[in-house]
């Protein structure tokens, strides 16, 4: 029997298992995992890895912030520089507007995508102040797709603390899953107002007025709603010690809640933003980088199975939107390009000894595709979506703007050496990036369509 596909003569490495095995492609899913296999093509794997392809649940691509500022990557630079880093399906955003049914802002958001989109793709649905009278839409978004739903406790989109409650009880009602950007936004207010009085204005002062401890608390605070109403909780973008100990201790009592962290604040520390000039303002996001102690504990937190995955916030401005928060920290863009480095980056987990081979296939595949509803991604098996990639565990690439294909002018990983980079990305059958070259057309990506079913996110998450 012939394969439209067939991977010879890798190492496939899965979240659970390590064997040499040829891969059998069909109609875009895996059809065969045998040896001395024969197809229509054929790709020599030999001295790679062959691995699930990469799944990055929160992703803000052509992402509105304020009037005249969207953020750089668009659905297809975006996707097509997850390509180029071997990742085959992400998780964006719907936000809706306050006028706009849930419906109506999901129809919109898939209209942008749609068209452009190279690789896979899913929304999560945000539930702001403004959709506070609109929760009874919930079941809609979710049949339409939309199995994750985004809370905020920060920003125009900070919901208050009873508001929490509702929402989450209206995403458990509806079977889904609700993830959660935990921040004091009423201290992070008040710090801001009062180090910008002082003539504090530098970015030195971002994370000065974001402090670690009441992310700590606000992820604390949250986890506490969640179990109070009995439903799972995903913590995004953990930048720090202090939320991983909320997470863990509510894991050791058995609560389902799940974290993950990003490529910059594993790579990254707060002592960027002291470089003079613009440079100072590129690496603002929120959360905001740590020092170098948290740093440390997040590469243990995800060798100990206190955070589950890693995804990359990716939302790159452009220096130009950068700099005009050059003398008032607080109108930097928040956002910093990190979808194309993110798999090779997390494999430095392995180079260094810090966690296996198959817990860096469980951080950037198989969790983060089990846990968002993926149900046919994140592992090489009979029937999965046949997203691949083939690891070359030995190349070593420095990270630069010209080497990457983000849609922006500057990479906060600039010089960073990585050992490993994927020779091939393969989505759903397709070779779309093959040493190098793009071979995928805008468009050719699919939304999916993620729901529970009868597995709830409680029972998910007693795998994660
Ligand atoms: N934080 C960022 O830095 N950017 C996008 C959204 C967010 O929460
Ligand atoms: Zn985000």
């Amino acid at each position: 029997m012939t394969y439209d596909l067939v991977i010879k003569n890798g190492l496939v490495v899965t979240a659970s298992a390590r064997y040499a095995a040829d891969i059998g492609v069909r109609e875009g899913r895996i059809a065969a995992i045998a040896d001395d296999l024969h197809g229509a093509l054929e790709l020599d794997a030999r001295g790679c890895y062959v691995i699930p392809g990469g799944v990055d649940i929160h992703v803000h691509m052509q992402m509105p912030l304020g009037e005249d500022l969207i953020s750089a990557d668009d659905f297809f630079t975006g996707t097509r520089a997850a390509a180029f880093g071997g990742t085959t399906a992400i998780i964006d955003f719907v936000e809706p507007e306050p006028d706009e049914s849930l419906l109506q802002a999901l129809a919109k958001r898939r209209a942008e995508a749609d068209p452009r989109v190279v690789i896979d793709y899913g929304l999560h649905m945000t539930l702001g102040p403004a959709q506070m009278s609109r929760l009874d839409e919930a079941p809609a978004a979710y049949n339409m797709g939309c199995g994750s739903f985004k809370l905020y406790m920060a920003y125009d989109f900070r919901l208050y603390d009873g508001q929490l409650m509702q929402a989450m009880e209206a995403v458990r009602d509806a079977g889904g899953w609700p993830v959660i950007h935990a921040e004091n936004w009423d201290v992070i207010t008040t710090l801001v107002r009062r180090n910008l009085a002082a003539g504090r204005t530098s970015p030195h002062w971002h994370p000065r007025s974001r402090p670690a401890a009441l992310e700590g608390e606000a992820a604390g605070r949250a986890i506490d709603i969640a179990n109070y109403i009995k439903t799972p909780l995903h913590i995004f973008h953990v930048s720090c010690h202090s939320v991983v100990e909320r997470i863990s201790a509510a894991r050791a009592a058995g609560w389902p809640i799940s974290g993950e962290t990003c490529p910059q604040y594993l790579f990254l520390t707060e002592d960027a933003y002291d470089t003079p000039g613009v440079e100072g303002t590129l690496p603002v996001c929120a959360p905001p980088l740590r020092p170098q102690k948290d740093q440390d504990a997040l590469w243990l937190a995800l060798a100990r199975n206190d955070l589950q995955l890693v995804t990359t916030d990716h939302c790159p401005f452009t220096r130009a939107q950068k700099a005009r928060g050059q003398d008032d920290f607080s109108k930097i863009p928040g956002g910093v390009p990190a979808i194309e480095m993110r798999l090779a980056g997390v494999y430095q987990g392995v180079v260094r000894g810090v966690f296996s081979l198959n817990r860096w296939v469980e951080l950037c595949s198989a969790a983060p595709a089990r846990l968002a509803g993926l149900n046919r991604k994140g592992d090489i098996a009979i029937g999965y979506d046949a997203d691949l990639v083939i690891f070359d565990p030995e190349r070593r690439v420095t990270l630069s703007t010209d080497f990457l294909h983000e849609n922006v002018d500057w990479t906060p990983f600039e010089g960073l050496e990585l050992q490993g980079w994927p020779r091939v990305t393969i989505n759903r059958g397709e070779i779309i990036v093959q040493d190098g070259e793009f071979l995928a057309k805008a468009g050719r990506g699919r939304f999916v369509s993620r729901r529970y079913d009868s597995l709830s996110p409680h029972a998910l998450f007693s795998h994660a």
